[in-house]
């Protein structure tokens, strides 16, 4: 005998494809997926956009710490899409019960899916343009998509709590006791949910290679290549964007303010001890590379200009607009003896789409900090 189907599920929606244990099933590894991309952005941002009282707190270690919060960040990201859009397919006859709100709880819920939904899709959306640099919007990018993530996850908590009985019934492999269904699991199931897990791994796997070099073979959709740019490396804002693509060497100068205030030519800044560190560029939008350096010690140009050990310091580039034309480096940035105010790219004079005369190079840190054509370095 056929089980009885609820009275809210119209005739058209009789497959098991509609129902909680479906829901449960995707909704996990959604979830999942959402709280990584919460977590990494939170790194991301307070990373990027470092609030006063962490300026001196955060490390500039291990530093391949950065590369691999955004690379997840970036991953999971797209890894929620199909898984998003398999959820809301699952659970879309819901939005025609009848009637349309029964009780309290039922108001509550549809209102925390109704933000639930129109949160994760914003942020998604937002987040994938991002990841090309297309911002067919009037607000700006990075506070609106981290305003609405505290939103999507607030709304997520509200949802896990309503729903929490339904999930604790649905959660195991088998769900003994849940009348509703029976024990075996139909093909009709097992294919949607082998077909959603296929199509997470085949977006994962064609787009992972941007920051995960080992499988950069398999990335063909992802906006940039490990190996597609200037000394085989990815440039984001290019010397001809930055209006830096000439600059006279003979008139370049860096100049140091601090204690012991002090300017050097090209030639003086190349005679000066070199060190060598192995660090990537990591894109907030999602690609990184790892490449080998060389160049002066931020710690030995600081100490030259009588900086206290604790000191920061503000990086000021060549360009003259641009949002990432200053940076500041806290104290652990300064003084990390990877940190290099870099010369050369893999052996050869920096490319101007690289930065040349001179950038910096720091371990643990956003693409967007990795300030290139640096003139002007300020003990603070
Ligand atoms: N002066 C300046 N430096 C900059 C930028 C910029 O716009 N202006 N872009 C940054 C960003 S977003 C990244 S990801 C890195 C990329 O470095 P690359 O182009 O040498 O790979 O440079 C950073 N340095
Ligand atoms: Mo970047």
């Amino acid at each position: 005998m056929k089980p009885r189907l609820p009275a809210v599920r119209p005739p058209a929606f009789r497959g098991r494809l509609h129902d909680a244990r479906t829901a449960t099933s995707i909704g996990r590894w959604l979830g999942a997926a959402i709280a990584v991309c919460f977590g990494t952005g939170l790194i991301s941002h307070y990373l990027q956009h470092q609030p006063g009282w962490l300026v001196d707190v955060l490390p500039s270690r291990p530093v391949w710490g950065y590369r691999l919060s955004q690379g997840l960040h970036v991953a999971s990201g797209i890894a929620a899409i199909p898984l998003l859009l398999a959820k809301l397919w699952t659970v879309y006859p819901r939005l025609f019960a009848w009637p349309p709100v029964r009780s309290v709880r039922h108001a509550l819920e549809r209102l925390s899916v109704a933000v639930l939904v129109a949160g994760a899709v914003f942020e998604l959306f937002t987040g994938l343009l991002n990841t090309v640099q297309w911002y067919p919007w009037p607000f700006s990018f990075v506070p609106v998509h981290f305003a609405v993530a505290w939103l999507l996850a607030g709304a997520l908590m509200l949802h896990i709590a309503v729903k929490y009985p339904e999930i604790k019934a649905h959660w195991g492999a088998r769900s003994p006791g849940t009348l509703e269904l029976p024990a075996a699991d139909g093909p009709d199931r097992r294919s949607l949910l082998t077909g959603v897990a296929a199509a997470v791994g085949a977006v994962t796997l064609t787009t992972v290679g941007q920051a995960l070099t080992p499988l950069k073979f398999f990335d063909v959709l992802a906006p940039r290549h490990p190996d597609y740019g200037a000394e085989g490396l990815p440039v984001n804002r290019s010397a001809r964007a930055a209006g830096t693509t000439h600059v006279d060497i003979a008139a370049y100068r860096l100049s140091v303010m601090g204690p012991r205030p002090y300017v050097l030519t090209f030639d003086e800044l190349s005679a000066l001890t070199q060190h060598e560190s192995v660090l990537p560029i990591a894109c907030v939008e999602g690609w990184s590379k790892s490449a080998h350096w060389t160049g002066v010690r931020m710690i030995d140009l600081l100490r030259r200009a009588g900086a206290p050990p604790d000191a920061r310091v503000r990086v000021v580039s060549l360009e003259q607009y641009g949002a990432y034309r200053t940076m500041e480096m806290g104290r652990d940035y300064a003084h990390d003896p990877l940190t290099l105010l870099a010369l050369k790219l893999n052996g050869q004079t920096l490319t101007a789409d690289h930065g040349y005369p001179a950038r910096i190079i720091a371990p643990n840190r956003p693409g967007v900090l990795q300030t290139k054509w640096v003139t002007r370095l300020e003990v603070m």
